[in-house]
């Protein structure tokens, strides 16, 4: 007998398999004990700096997942025609050639007719390079909703090339959190996360300030809760600033002449002043008092103020155009709009700036760095909002302000590649870094009229999806001057009735599909719907090289199977790769995968047109494309990651000598030019939202009804992975347990004012539909806020879910009014009333 990590005996015949967790999608290191072919155990891999030998209890349950009885087994046909939520499909087990062969027709059929009629719904986060088979097919629809990334991706890449960002675990010593979860329940690998967090506040004192309208996790742990009204996230950090440039003048002015474009000379036009000769940016050299070039060496001093004349007009810098925004954002205004009082503003502005640090330096790996031990963390909640490309940046500029981007102690860029920044980091025009669309995981789509998606793609050429309007164009094409009529769905790890805004909507375009498919491995809200079922292999029976992203660490790991498939199952990327053959296009399948995988740079690993690569090939080819010809499969089999600390070089300002962005004149840009574009064709757009400075404004959330006098918001916990794992008994059980799943939390005073008791049924109604929950009372509300749970979210017949279905997704519209016309992100927070259901 030998003993485990955690001290789990096993015997002789037991081995442990490295693989990588699925059970979210952030791929932490595992370690498999597996016992005549069962899994007995799932652990921590203590070699993956990833997540330090750490499982969440998300993780520890995917056991349970592996021998759910409910798992789809074989293929299956539906036998019954009927189709609606909750109605059984009668489930007949097929052949995989059967159940190919119908796919395939009903693929060729529609691709014949016309490929845009095809939807290809992906959710399949461990294996991006599976995301472009709907284009290899010729379709570039996109249903899902952008609840999250939306306004942030695109702000993260126009910023430093990033693809997410957050703060620095290593160094940070005072940490604002608004609308995230990162480090105590959820966005990037919270096991290794919430050990990072414990740690920097344990070892160096850490202080954690939480910004939500909800005591989360995050905000119980917190040193400061600061409860918000939900959606004006954005005046409290614009507030702040205020606070940090008129009354206090305190911010990195070093930073921003040396590493911005703060200084750059704006024209009337807002865009930059150019000298005649040479067409070069302008600035001020204050000290002699004399428009120069960005470049120019005899600068001695940038002027980030002032009004000066240049080519016979008035110009002012970057800078100078956000002070004078900031004039109108007072504590007092933003408190009005955010609720928090305007002394917290003040004095959490004052903290801020203040632990920021502002001057110091450290070195690290033998390099001096400037030091910015303060840095502010957003996500989904502060960004998930109508203008939610002005909250991103908002928050940006508050960290631009103590000069801490990408600096040690800072706000840092999660680059998407895990070559790292080294792979997106280029020079782009006037000594600025580059834009090379490097948020929207796949190439921007050009403009057409009309457009060829039915999320309206090319009308956000800086946007990443706008997939909820889909629930729209759908049910009326010819609104949305669509010339195609979609009728043909793919669900591929994707539960778009659960997930996307609007639910009522979503099932009446589920009812015009004529047939759909699903590649999955257990019964959902969205595959009850289909004709056809294609059962993946699961996450314990599969391949995938998956790429670890940063915080602090990188690099490539494997899952690979750790038992043999129970079932009748195949691995997905095998499914794809075969309908690609039958339907017909494996050719530009394989091109694809070329190009995604990065194999074009080593020809010798390239796929060939006409044949098909299993899954393991693809992999094998892949890792030896980057590492060499003795680091394939083979290699990640026995080694099982190669994920490593990143480097100080990597991590701490990659875009080196050039300068980021503080005014965003790209974004006023690239506004003028889609409206060049798109205006003569007469389509209705608002492009209000293509500013190079944000400020406080309303949206329909804001201004609703006043008979909807409260906020709906959802959120993310620990233990769930979106809502998907709650048909996992462990996981529902713990569910059970967990107060904020105990229903919809509110406000003790906000109940006790419409006669509301704890446990009494009520009747939650928004601008968009009616759901039914029951009331869980608590202090952790802010009072005008109601909570829903992911746990509570969930109506599939699966035995482990009993009707605990208060579908928040029902409240939310999904239309362009509550679209954020820059970035493409929906309005995620509902105005509602809220009643006691009189039976
Ligand atoms: N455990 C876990 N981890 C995950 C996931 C998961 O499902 N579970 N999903 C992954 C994915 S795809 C994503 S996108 C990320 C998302 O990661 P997060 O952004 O961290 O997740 P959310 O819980 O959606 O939103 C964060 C917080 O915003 C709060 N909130 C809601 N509305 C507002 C508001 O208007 N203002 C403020 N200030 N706060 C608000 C919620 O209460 C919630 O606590 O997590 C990833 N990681
Ligand atoms: N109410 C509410 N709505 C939300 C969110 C929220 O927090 N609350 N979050 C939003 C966000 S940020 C996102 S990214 C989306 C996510 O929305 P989805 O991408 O739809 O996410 P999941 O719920 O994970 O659905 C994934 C599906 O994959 C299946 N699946 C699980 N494992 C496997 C596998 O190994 N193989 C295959 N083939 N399938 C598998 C599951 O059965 C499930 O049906 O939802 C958004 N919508
Ligand atoms: S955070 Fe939890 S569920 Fe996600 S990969 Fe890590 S251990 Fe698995
Ligand atoms: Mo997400």
């Amino acid at each position: 007998m030998q003993t485990s990590v955690r001290g789990a005996s096993y015997g002789a015949n037991d081995k442990w398999v490295q693989s990588v967790c699925k059970m979210c999608l952030h791929g932490c290191g595992i370690r498999v004990q597996v016992r005549d072919g069962v899994i007995l155990k799932i652990e921590g891999d203590p070699t993956n700096p990833d997540n330090l030998g750490k499982l969440c209890a998300k993780g520890q349950a995917g056991l349970m997942r592996q021998y759910d009885p409910n798992r789809f087994k074989s293929p299956l046909k539906r036998t019954n025609p009927k189709k609606g939520p909750g109605v059984d499909p009668k489930w007949e087990e097929v052949s995989w050639d059967e159940a190919l062969d119908t796919v395939t027709q009903k693929l060729k059929e529609c691709r014949e007719k016309d490929p845009r009629n095809f939807i290809a719904v992906i959710g399949d986060f461990q294996k991006q390079s599976n995301w472009g088979w709907g284009a290899a097919y010729g379709s570039g629809n996109y249903f899902r909703g952008q609840f999250c990334g939306a306004a942030y991706h695109p702000i993260n890449g126009l910023l430093d090339a990033s693809f997410a960002s957050v703060n620095d675990y290593l160094y940070c010593n005072y940490w604002i959190q608004i609308g995230a979860g990162d480090g105590f329940s959820s966005h990037l690998h919270l096991a290794g996360s919430a050990k990072r967090m414990a740690d920097a506040r344990v070892d160096r004192g850490m202080k954690v300030v939480v910004v939500e309208p909800r005591m989360s996790q995050a905000a119980a742990k917190a040193d400061q809760w600061i409860p918000i009204r939900p959606a004006t996230d954005r005046a409290f950090v614009l507030g702040m600033m205020n606070v940090m440039v008129h009354e206090l003048g305190q911010y990195d002015k070093g930073f921003l002449k040396k590493h911005t474009n703060a200084p750059y000379l704006i024209g009337p036009d807002g865009y930059f002043a150019r000298d005649k000769a040479s067409n070069k940016a302008l600035v001020w050299d204050s000290v002699e008092n004399q428009a120069k070039t960005w470049d120019d060496p005899s600068i001695k001093d940038f002027a980030l103020e002032g009004n000066y004349s240049v080519n016979d007009v008035t110009c002012r810098p970057g800078f100078q155009i956000f002070k004078t925004m900031l004039e109108e954002h007072s504590p007092e205004r933003m408190s009005e709009i955010c609720t928090v009082p305007a002394a917290t503003i003040r004095r959490i502005a004052r903290e801020f700036v203040e632990a920021a640090r502002i001057g110091s330096t450290i070195v690290i790996e033998g390099k001096e760095y400037p030091y910015r031990p303060a840095a502010l963390d957003f996500y989904r909640g502060a960004t998930g909002h109508k203008d939610g490309g002005w909250d991103s940046l908002t928050y940006k500029l508050a960290n631009l302000l103590v000069g801490n981007i990408d600096i040690p102690g800072g706000h840092l860029g999660v680059p998407l590649d895990p070559r790292g920044f080294a792979f997106w980091v280029a020079p782009g025009e006037d000594g600025m870094l580059g834009h090379n669309g490097v948020h929207m995981l796949h190439p921007a789509r050009p403009f057409s009229f009309p457009p060829n998606t039915t999320h309206l793609s090319e009308y956000f050429p800086i946007g990443t999806d706008a997939g909820q309007l889909s629930a729209e164009t759908i049910l009326n094409p010819k609104k949305f001057n669509l010339n195609f009529d979609p009728d043909v769905m793919m669900l591929y790890h994707a539960n778009p009735m659960w997930h996307v805004p609007a639910t009522r909507q979503v099932q009446k375009a589920f009812e015009k599909m004529k047939f759909i498919f699903a590649i999955d491995v257990v019964p959902s809200e969205s595959n009850e719907w289909a004709d056809v079922i294609l059962p993946d292999h699961t996450c314990f029976e599969s391949t995938a090289l998956v790429s670890v992203e940063p915080p602090v660490v990188v690099d490539y790991a494997l899952r690979q199977p750790v038992v043999p498939p129970m079932y009748n199952t195949r691995d997905a990327t095998d499914i794809l790769t075969d309908l690609a053959d039958r339907v017909g296009f494996l050719g530009v399948w394989n091109d694809l995968q070329n190009f995604i995988w990065g194999l074009v740079r080593t020809p010798q690993y390239m796929l060939a047109p006409d044949k098909k690569y299993s899954v393991e090939e693809i992999c094998d080819r892949a890792a030896k494309s980057r590492y060499g010809e003795s680091c394939g499969l083979e290699w990640f089999k026995e080694h099982g990651h190669r994920v490593r600390y990143m480097t100080a070089k990597e991590q701490y300002m990659p875009y080196g000598e050039l300068r980021i962005p503080f005014y965003f004149d790209y974004v006023k840009k690239i506004g003028d030019e889609l409206r060049a574009k798109l205006e003569p064709h007469g389509v209705e757009w608002d492009y209000s939202g293509y500013v190079a400075v944000p400020y406080w404004r309303s949206s329909p959330v804001h201004d609703a009804p006043s008979k909807y006098d409260l906020y709906a918001i959802g959120f993310k916990t620990a233990e769930l992975n979106f809502a998907e794992n709650l048909t996992i008994p462990w996981i529902y059980e713990l569910v059970g347990k967990v107060p904020a799943h105990q229903g919809v939390l509110i406000n003790p005073a906000t109940a006790k004012a419409r006669g509301i008791s704890d446990g009494d049924m009520i009747v939650i109604e928004s601008v968009q539909d009616e759901i039914i929950g029951i009331a869980k009372l608590t202090e952790g509300m802010q009072p005008e806020t109601i909570g829903i749970s992911n746990g509570i979210t969930r109506w599939v017949y699966h035995p482990t879910i009993k009707a605990r279905a208060t579908h928040f997704n029902a409240l939310l519209p999904a239309s362009l009014e509550y679209t954020d016309y820059f970035t493409g992100a929906v309005e995620t927070t509902a105005r509602v009333s809220v009643r006691r259901l009189e039976r």
